[in-house]
């Protein structure tokens, strides 16, 4: 029988010789092809010895390890359903994933066991394992003594693979779920896009510096390296002078582009440091042309920007070879993606006109997870997905994304929703409204800006609706300012005026 599982693609890129290196850590623990091959085998008979229901979600909160990575690996192979959870999320947030996508199996960092398994477990969870960044915890205790054999459950293309949740303009977030088609096509069109090397060819090695619970470090940089057998160097955290030390084992990095001025902050980044790096991509929100220029000249690499969504999964891509890479462009559609762009009524636009953004492809996902009315918005009659992201193609093919038309603040690669933050806020004693607006910002690229106006006759203090804001959200959500006025600007149907906001504290970070 043919296997869609998205693991066994991966499975079959290892090397024939898996004693070979697959992962180097950062402190220098060394993890081989048969160290992934065998702990994922473990980790997946233990879920499967759970009796799982058929497409269980396993949601994971845990600190960057390989162990971590191992986790995802294994709910691939056993056939179930994988939910990356930001490790700033605080109790509400958890609350709501959990609630929502009622998962049979949590996996926690044993200090927030007290209060994961708490909602879990009230929210009919029977499994709550912990997973810690040292190799300790219940899971691996528990997986240690299952066998290191396991057969990789038989999927279909359109089988659930993992769901991502992705901030709403309106309400809560939504789950969107991908599968392993949608994953696995989008990994075999990077992998020739991007030119990975095959071992004959010398190889790569992937520097991987990101988050695991976004599609960037979990899907792009993971599936990049394992789909072509290569060895990742495993960074749990990002620190510019790890990143520039490692450089020179190195030939790939992935980052988004706070990363890129991170580094170019350091001395240590120069042209020596970059001998043997073949590609450096960025992506996850827009890279500044200043940002791409200086690049250029520090280490004589011209920066690979691409394009993507949670939603999607990678969507286009300047050229890695045959074709100029163009620095505040994100390039031309995938291979296998069709991305158009619309004016407001539906009307197809000449070129460098400005309009939506609409993507159809084996990568787009299937509809959120139990919304199929936001579902049904977010298509066109003819099946495309709209992006929410506003931009032009030009002459040559180059896709510029120039704006969103959804309110949406990208801050450091993360995605901050101003209503959802707008909706804490409203609810603080004396609160009568708040906006939120994105201002840019020379290290995350853009943060949020709060402004509030009191109910008649209270008074607000900012500092202590920014501690509110600390105690219970993410902290990359929490606006970097606050400020009481005694009215914002509207427009004449009454609707705040989010553009003159922006443009009155455009200067703030500057
Ligand atoms: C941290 N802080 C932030 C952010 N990160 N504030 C705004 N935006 C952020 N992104 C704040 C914290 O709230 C805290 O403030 C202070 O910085 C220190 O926190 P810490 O966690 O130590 O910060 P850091 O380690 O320096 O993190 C910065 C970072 C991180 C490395 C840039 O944000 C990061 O890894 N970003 C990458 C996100 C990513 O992978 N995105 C891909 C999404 P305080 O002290 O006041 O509390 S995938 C995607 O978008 C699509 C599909 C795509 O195309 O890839
Ligand atoms: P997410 O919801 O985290 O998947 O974020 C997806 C959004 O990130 C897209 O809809 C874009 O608005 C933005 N994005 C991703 N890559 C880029 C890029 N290279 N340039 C500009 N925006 C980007």
């Amino acid at each position: 029988m043919n296997n869609h599982n998205l693991f066994a693609a991966l499975r079959a890129a290892f090397p024939a010789d898996l004693d070979e290196v697959a992962i180097e850590t950062g402190s220098g623990l060394l993890y081989s092809w048969r160290d992934l091959e065998h702990g994922s085998a473990m980790m997946a008979n233990l879920l499967q010895s759970l009796g799982l229901p058929e497409g269980a979600r396993i949601a994971v909160q845990v600190e960057k390890s390989v162990e971590a990575m191992v986790l995802y690996l294994a709910t691939l192979r056993a056939g179930f359903v994988f939910l990356p959870l930001n490790t700033a999320y605080q109790s509400a947030e958890i609350e709501y994933f959990i609630g929502n996508a009622e998962p049979a199996v949590v996996a926690c960092s044993s200090a927030n066991f007290g209060w994961v398994s708490k909602i879990a477990f009230k929210a009919g969870t029977q499994n709550v394992f912990t997973l810690d960044d040292d190799r300790s915890g219940s899971l691996l205790a528990r997986a240690a003594h299952c066998s290191d054999r396991h057969e990789v459950a038989v999927k279909q293309p359109d089988d659930m693979a993992a769901i991502l949740y992705t901030s709403g303009t309106t309400g809560r977030s939504k789950g969107a779920m991908l599968s392993h088609g949608n994953l696995l096509s989008n990994a075999r069109v990077l992998k020739d896009y991007w030119g990975w090397r095959t071992r004959e060819e010398g190889g790569d090695v992937l520097i991987h510096a990101l988050p695991i619970f976004h599609v960037h470090g979990l899907f792009v940089a993971i599936h990049g390296a394992l789909i072509n057998g290569s060895k990742m160097i495993w960074l749990s955290k990002f620190d510019p002078k790890k990143v520039i030390e490692k450089l020179p084992e190195a030939t790939v990095f992935m980052g988004v582009p706070t990363l890129y001025v991170r580094l170019l902050a350091e001395p240590g980044l120069t042209l020596d440091a970059c001998r043997n790096m073949r590609l450096f991509i960025a992506g996850s929100a827009p890279l500044l042309i200043e940002t791409f220029r200086e690049w250029q000249a520090r280490t004589g690499q011209t920066i690979l920007e691409r394009y993507g969504m949670s939603e999607t999964a990678m969507l286009t891509s300047n050229p890695y070879q045959n074709g100029e890479r163009r620095g505040g462009t994100v390039g031309f559609a995938l291979p296998g993606v069709s991305l158009r762009v619309q004016g407001d009524e539906g009307q197809p636009l000449p070129v460098d006109e400005i309009g939506n953004i609409q993507v159809q492809g084996p990568n787009v996902f299937s509809g959120y997870w139990r919304m199929p009315e936001k579902t049904a918005e977010e298509f066109t009659a003819d099946g495309y997905f709209k992006t929410g992201d506003v931009g032009k193609i030009d002459a040559d093919g180059y896709i510029t994304i120039v704006g969103r038309s959804k309110d949406l603040i990208i801050s450091g690669g993360y995605n901050v929703y101003p209503a959802e933050i707008e909706g804490f806020i409203n609810e603080l004693p004396g609160v009568a409204e708040s906006a939120v607006v994105g201002v840019p910002h020379p290290d995350f690229g853009e943060v949020g800006v709060a402004v509030v106006i009191a109910k008649p006759g209270a008074v607000l203090d900012s500092a202590q609706i920014m501690a509110e804001m600390k105690s219970k959200m993410a902290n990359f959500k929490v606006p970097k300012q606050c400020f009481v006025v005694s009215e914002l600007p509207r427009n004449t149907m009454g609707k705040v005026q989010k553009n003159v906001l922006r443009e009155q504290y455009k200067a703030l970070f500057a």
